[in-house]
């Protein structure tokens, strides 16, 4: 845990003044189902069209381990045990965006996800 703060401080410290991510409250939102096991998210690109909201509803379909889905833009979700799910507000979505898994070295074994902006 505090080494995922530590992570979210120098996270801001280089995005800077970026914009938050509750962003636009009319923009028009987009709801996709992402799963996580084995290491991955499934799917691990979603297309947005730039100016929409995305929400995640990701479930852990892992047998055995946790997993949860943190963004670049400081949105994130909680550890999800096995079979649990829940809806993650990513915000309106104006640029690609890098998303992951925070738990243990998951990132560094392909635990990654990106958000596309599309015109
Ligand atoms: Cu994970």
């Amino acid at each position: 845990m505090r080494k995922l703060a530590l992570l979210l401080v120098m996270m801001l410290a280089l995005a800077g003044c970026a914009a938050s991510p509750a962003g636009d409250a009319d923009a028009p939102v987009q709801t996709v189902q992402v799963d996580a096991a084995n290491m991955r998210f499934t799917p691990d690109v979603i297309e947005v069209p730039a100016g929409t909201r995305l929400v995640i509803e990701l479930k852990n379909t892992d047998p055995s381990m946790m997993h949860d889905l943190v963004f670049d833009n400081g949105a994130a979700g909680t550890h999800l045990a096995p079979g649990a799910s829940e809806k993650i507000d990513v915000g309106v979505i104006t640029e690609e965006l890098d998303g992951w898994c925070s738990i243990s070295n998951h990132r560094e074994l392909g635990m990654t996800l990106t958000v596309v902006a599309t015109e």
